[in-house]
């Protein structure tokens, strides 16, 4: 009895990180005490929004949106871990006394490292046609900054085919090309970056912004290349609503044609309403995809009310996307291979 009780208190070490309670396992422990180590969802404190995720040497990143009122949006935090369960969290990586144009709604981080620097793109000042704001571009040494405009002016501040510039996404294709998806107010736009990514490049036939809007498409564009095949994914819905949710399409080329699949992230009465505006991890060197997204925690009505969550995203035989399971528990602990 007495061997039980000191076995249990040893072997089994409660953590705490951020606001996630866990219990982490001893290899000595025989497997019928062994506890199951979860990152836990939210995999870290705070209203935080638009989740963008990335692999930076061996640590996860994720750039999101501080969600708050738009007065009150001058900044981004963003977090890193080794394994998806311990989050590191590093204040105020941007703020708009960095950004000369910017004083509200700063948004939706897009985030891309090139030649040595790290790039966040984002959205400022939820911007309406005949007002400064949009797009901009910020640089920095290190992944968790300090980032500096990097242009001192939004790099998209028109509407252009109806798309409001905000939720851009970075995207490098195969031959090497630097696109940039983004558009919000129901259409999505494809442009193609310069090498130091201060402008934009005309296609060869002289445009500049290509309209790849699918089938419901609202904002938040995602893309990534799988066994040779472009999956676009977007958000459909309203983000202050509990519809929100992720739709997907798969096509040959980043341009389309994209025509919609179905959903596979939506709400879930036992779980949480509102998810939606997700990125995608895939562990290097492995065929692991995770699901980074914000939803909106039971019982909670206010439209900032979103919280970060991580959970596996699952292919069929065919390369579907099959339906994303949201949990409490999160996922299992992954170092970066
Ligand atoms: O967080 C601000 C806005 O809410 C984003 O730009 C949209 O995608 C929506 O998630």
């Amino acid at each position: 009895m007495k061997k039980g009780l000191f076995t249990l208190i040893t072997c089994i070490a409660m953590c705490y990180t951020g606001n996630i309670l866990y219990a982490v396992d001893s290899q000595d422990a025989p497997d019928s005490q062994k506890t199951v180590v979860k990152a836990g969802n939210p995999v870290f404190p705070g209203w935080y929004a638009d989740p963008e995720a990335i692999v930076y040497g061996d640590k996860y990143w994720i750039y999101p949106t501080y969600s708050a009122r738009y007065e009150d949006q001058l900044f981004f935090d963003c977090f890193s871990s080794p394994d998806l369960v311990n989050w590191t969290k590093h204040e105020k990586i941007l703020t708009s006394k960095d950004v000369t144009w910017a004083n509200k709604a700063m948004w939706a981080p897009g985030v891309i490292s090139k030649d040595g620097k790290y790039y966040l793109f984002f959205g400022a000042n939820d911007v309406h046609p005949g007002e400064i704001g949009g797009i901009g571009v910020a640089v920095a040494d290190k992944p968790e900054g300090p980032y500096k405009d990097h242009i001192g002016k939004p790099l998209i501040n028109d509407v252009v085919n109806g798309a409001q510039p905000i939720d851009q996404f970075i995207f490098l294709d195969k031959d090497g090309t630097y696109y940039m998806l983004y558009g919000g107010w129901r259409h999505c736009n494809i442009v193609k970056l310069n090498a130091d990514f201060t402008a934009l490049v005309p296609f060869e036939d002289s445009t500049i912004y290509k309209e790849i809007t699918p089938e419901n498409y609202v904002e938040g564009p995602f893309m990534f290349i799988k066994d040779g095949k472009y999956y676009f994914m977007w958000s459909e819905g309203g983000w202050t609503g509990p519809d929100y949710s992720v739709a997907y399409a798969i096509a040959d080329s980043p341009f389309g044609p994209f025509k919609r699949i179905g959903k596979i992230l939506k709400q879930d009465p036992s779980i949480a309403t509102g998810a939606g505006h997700h990125s995608c991890i895939n562990v290097p060197g492995t065929d692991k995809w995770y699901i980074v997204y914000h939803r909106r925690p039971l019982g909670e009505r206010d439209g900032n009310s979103r919280v970060t969550c991580i959970d596996e995203m699952i292919f069929d035989e065919n390369g579907f996307i099959k339906p994303v399971k949201m949990t409490f528990e999160g996922v299992s602990p992954q170092p970066v291979k």
